[in-house]
């Protein structure tokens, strides 16, 4: 377990009375006691600081947390300018809800006016293997690591409530769990932390675990010791940047969500713009290029959590196979996987971009048959892949014929864009 600092000195800790916090529509979790109802003190308390922090990291390590560290509410100065530049560039893309009330996720006491501290916990997921193998093997799907196992936010969920509960049984005060989805800013918050820093790569970068840590976080109203900020190690490096193949880096530290292919394959709901489709390669679903790229993974080690571990069948799935899966063998084939929630149509849709960029025809059979797809996502994607596989004058006589059947505006720009 990580300790972001050493505590050398018992102090105490101010449990102060508070009651629930404001309704919110956000999407977090409220840690209950067991009884059910929220636990509210409504006295001030002296707890040794140093037993309860102590514990409360030797808890989180025997729940599977990696990493632990505590900041102060206010502690994130600076980033709602960054994120209103963000959002003024339209850098968000389709992902609307980034920017639904910025106030409230650049600001902890914006979310919840009674916090006083932020515990920031890390999940370590690193690989078992080298994640850019796979890109060389253009006949089979890459998927994320962070893809390849359950997902990672229902079991951090569930351990940040139990880790929650335990800090309410030991101390009071009331608390509000989170991992990824509530409109909280989770790794400025991990670096005030003391978890490591933000990257070039704008990821979280631990000298422990390298790129490969999932974050959450624990809000509670107990007044708890600082951690100290971990400052920037990335030096002169930009190795992350250099290797993205969308060049989505306008600067270092910045991130056009629009040009990553995580966004492409996994948040844009449409067609792949036709600019990235080659870039994208055989990355079906998230991308782990920048990360994988970090000089500071050569400390990381391949994650403890078994249940994020790499299922077999999702290392290197044969792009053939992947491309029959109608709607219920997507669903059973991704059942627990974050994959689920693109749902079979962007699924589909992805998988044809890398058959068009796989250079192997004997998918082209594939292809064939997922033009007449239900789906119009589906079938503008095997235009685009057919185009890249098939030869152009067979192409073109095709395209005659499935043109002039074709209803979707989309898909019979497709049609016209493969012959242009
Ligand atoms: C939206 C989102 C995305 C979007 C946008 C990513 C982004 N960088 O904004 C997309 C879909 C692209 C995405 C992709 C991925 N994501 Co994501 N994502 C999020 C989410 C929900 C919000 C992030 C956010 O607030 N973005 C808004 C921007 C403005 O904030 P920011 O990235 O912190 O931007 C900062 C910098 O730009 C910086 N900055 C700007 N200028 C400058 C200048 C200087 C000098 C400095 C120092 C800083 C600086 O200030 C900004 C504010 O801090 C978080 C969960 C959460 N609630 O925090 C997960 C999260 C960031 N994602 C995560 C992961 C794992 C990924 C992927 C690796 C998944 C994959 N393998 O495909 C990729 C990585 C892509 C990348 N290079 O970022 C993890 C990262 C863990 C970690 N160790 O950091 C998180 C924290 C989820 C989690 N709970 O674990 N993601
Ligand atoms: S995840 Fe891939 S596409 Fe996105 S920024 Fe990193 S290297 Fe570029
Ligand atoms: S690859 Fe280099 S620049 Fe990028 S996050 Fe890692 S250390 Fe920083």
């Amino acid at each position: 377990m990580r300790y972001a600092v050493s505590l050398r000195r018992a102090g105490a800790v101010k449990i102060a009375g508070v009651r629930e916090g404001p309704g919110s529509a956000e999407r977090h979790e409220e840690c209950r006691t067991a009884s059910g109802t929220s636990q509210s003190i409504g006295h001030v308390t002296d707890i040794a600081t140093t037993s309860l922090k102590d514990s409360l990291a030797r808890e989180a390590r025997a729940l599977g947390f990696d990493s632990l560290g505590i900041t102060d509410p206010d502690a994130i100065t600076g980033v709602r300018e960054r994120l209103d530049a963000f959002l003024a560039a339209g850098a968000h893309g389709q992902m609307d809800w980034l920017a639904d009330n910025p106030g409230r996720r650049a600001d902890p006491k914006v979310m919840w006016a009674d916090v006083r501290s932020v515990i920031m916990l890390g999940v370590n997921y690193g690989p078992d293997e080298n994640p850019l193998a796979i890109l060389a093997q253009r006949s089979n799907a890459a998927i994320s690591v962070y893809a390849q196992g359950d997902d990672y936010h229902d079991l951090i969920k569930k351990r940040l409530k139990l880790l929650a509960r335990w800090l309410i049984a030991q101390a009071g005060g009331d608390v509000k769990v989170f991992v990824d989805t509530a409109a909280v800013m989770e790794k400025p918050l991990a670096q005030a932390a003391g978890l490591g820093w933000q990257g070039k790569h704008t990821n979280l970068v631990s000298r422990e675990f390298g790129s490969w840590l999932f974050l959450g976080a624990i809000f509670t109203t107990l007044e708890l010791p600082r951690d100290a900020a971990v400052a920037d190690h990335c030096g002169s490096c930009q190795a992350c940047l250099d290797i993205c193949p969308t060049a989505a880096f306008p600067a270092p530290y910045q991130l056009d969500a629009r040009r990553c292919i995580s966004y492409l394959t996994i948040e844009n709901k449409g067609p792949i713009p036709r600019e990235f489709r080659k870039a994208i390669g055989n990355r079906i679903y998230g991308c782990d290029d920048c990360l994988a790229a970090c000089p500071w993974n050569k400390f990381a080690q391949a994650g403890r959590e078994i249940k994020l571990a790499a299922r077999d069948e999702l290392r290197a799935p044969g792009l053939g196979e992947l491309s029959r899966l109608d709607d219920a063998q997507f669903r059973a084939m991704f059942t627990k996987s974050p994959v689920k929630r693109i749902g079979r149509d962007r699924f589909i849709r992805n998988v044809l971009i890398a058959i068009g960029n796989s250079g192997d025809a004997t998918l082209v059979r594939e292809v064939e048959r997922l033009l007449d797809d239900d789906s119009a996502l589906v079938r503008g994607a095997a235009v685009w892949a057919l185009s890249e596989l098939g030869p152009v004058n067979e192409f073109q006589a095709r395209m005659a014929i499935a043109a002039s059947a074709e209803t979707d505006a989309g898909v019979r720009n497709e049609w016209s864009d493969a012959i242009a």
